[in-house]
């Protein structure tokens, strides 16, 4: 099976773009080129970036109050796949796919990797679940996995974990990203030291069946689903494990993980300092983890982490090489459209980050003239760097306007017989 959507659709459909776009491109490099930049350069590094794609994002998420099935679903990681290409084939920029397992688990993931190849997708980290007891777990993880007070219930726990290992080795994988919901619900329920000390015993023991070329993110979460106390609570804590378990770990930064108003942007630069950077989960928030998508409440915020990430990529930083995944919910949207949309969300506040002035910047913050530092950066962010992204596009075969060319090829109705309606009336979060 070849990709869904075909190339000459997309470009058809990028024909009727075509003049306005080499206008606009025209327009936005004279103005670059007056701030010294050349726009060709920065459209280079548009194309290069590139953001994976979670394959549980494909499926419509729900609340912990209900889940509105969409039409067409996917129903299994072979047809997650598929909406994945439609993604990568009209935004090109998402190339790798993260799967999570066990959903993602079928009884030959060679098959997987083989129809992962002929669409052209290749595998991202690979995600353990020890938030939910699966079908015919012989102990449940209600309170804990990896910090279960209990020890054949942590090993079910460890030993999912190398399983993981194992199926992200036929697909090509080398992260394994671990998230735990461990926690308490009241204050004595857990001893909080114990729980932290039987995290890292457990995580020791993950960590010494990672082959040689593979690392280990640990993703930290303030609460839910426990709601008095978290084991991986904050990037504190995760950083401290990161350094305990040893060069292979790091850390990664959830955006919908942190409390409210925390500055990640400097979270992300000491991560960076201290060469514990993952990566990311990208998504966005307006209260708590809304696993909204990215950029639509604080794309400054989105700018100002990508700021930081710029600077430690100029300067070179050492062990700065940076995982970007999607981590979202999608409850009222099609997810395809929602993730074509936050993938070049992020990639425009790479984009625009490329764009600051830091010779500027640098003496701006050397003389403390806070107006002139702070309109340096707002110049970058205010840049309207739509064109470069279209023809960063247009170069790699991608779509001018993704979402005009998706909702033109009519991609669900055109699956909803071969895709029942997935009624199932549990709650969508997992
Ligand atoms: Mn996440």
């Amino acid at each position: 099976m070849s990709r869904p959507i075909k190339s000459e659709l997309i470009n058809d459909a990028n024909i009727m773009h075509l003049d306005n776009l080499k206008r606009d491109y025209e327009n936005l490099g004279e103005k670059l080129y007056r701030r010294g930049i050349i726009i060709d350069d920065i459209t280079e590094k548009a194309q290069k970036f590139s953001v994976a794609v979670p394959s549980w994002g494909v499926g419509t998420g729900g609340t912990r109050f209900a889940r509105f099935p969409g039409l067409a679903e996917p129903r299994n990681i072979i047809e997650k796949l598929d909406d994945c290409s439609v993604i990568h084939s009209l935004v090109a920029i998402t190339p790798e796919v993260s799967p999570h397992f066990p959903w993602d688990v079928v009884d030959d993931m060679i098959e997987v990797k083989e129809h992962a190849n002929e669409l052209g997708l290749k595998f991202a980290s690979v995600n353990s679940n020890t938030f939910q007891d699966q079908k015919d777990q012989t102990r449940s993880f209600k309170f804990g996995s990896l910090t279960h007070t209990d020890a054949k219930t942590r090993d079910l726990a460890i030993q999912h974990n190398i399983n993981c290992i194992d199926w992200g080795k036929t697909l090509g994988s080398k992260v394994l990203t671990v998230w735990i919901g461990d926690g308490s619900n009241f204050p004595g329920q857990q001893n909080l030291t114990e729980a932290l000390q039987r995290y890292l015993s457990s995580m020791k023991e993950i960590y010494a069946q990672l082959p040689g070329d593979w690392k280990i993110f640990i993703e930290h979460k303030m609460f839910e689903p426990a709601f008095y106390s978290t084991v991986i609570q904050d990037w504190g804590t995760n950083i401290l494990c990161a350094m305990e378990l040893g060069d292979k770990a790091y850390s990664l930064v959830d955006l919908g993980h942190h409390a409210p108003n925390v500055n990640i942007e400097m979270i992300v630069a000491r991560l960076i300092q201290f060469k514990k950077l993952a990566g990311f989960h990208f998504n966005d928030s307006k209260y708590g983890d809304d696993d909204l998508d990215a950029g639509s409440i604080h794309p400054y915020q989105q700018f100002l982490i990508f700021n930081e990430l710029v600077d430690a990529e100029i300067r070179g930083a050492e062990a700065f090489s940076p995982d970007y995944l999607l981590d979202q919910s999608h409850n009222v949207t099609d997810p395809i459209e929602s993730l074509m949309t936050s993938a070049v969300s992020v990639q425009r506040s790479y984009i625009q980050a490329l764009l600051v002035d830091r010779p500027s910047l640098s003496i701006h913050q050397q003389s403390n003239d806070a107006i002139m530092a702070s309109q340096t950066l707002k110049d970058a962010f205010e840049t309207d760097v739509t064109p470069i992204l279209q023809m960063a596009r247009l170069n790699a075969g991608g779509a001018i306007d993704p979402l005009g060319c998706y909702r033109a090829f009519d991609y669900r109705n055109g699956l909803a017989t071969n895709r029942p309606a997935i009624t199932s009336s549990g709650s969508g979060i997992v």
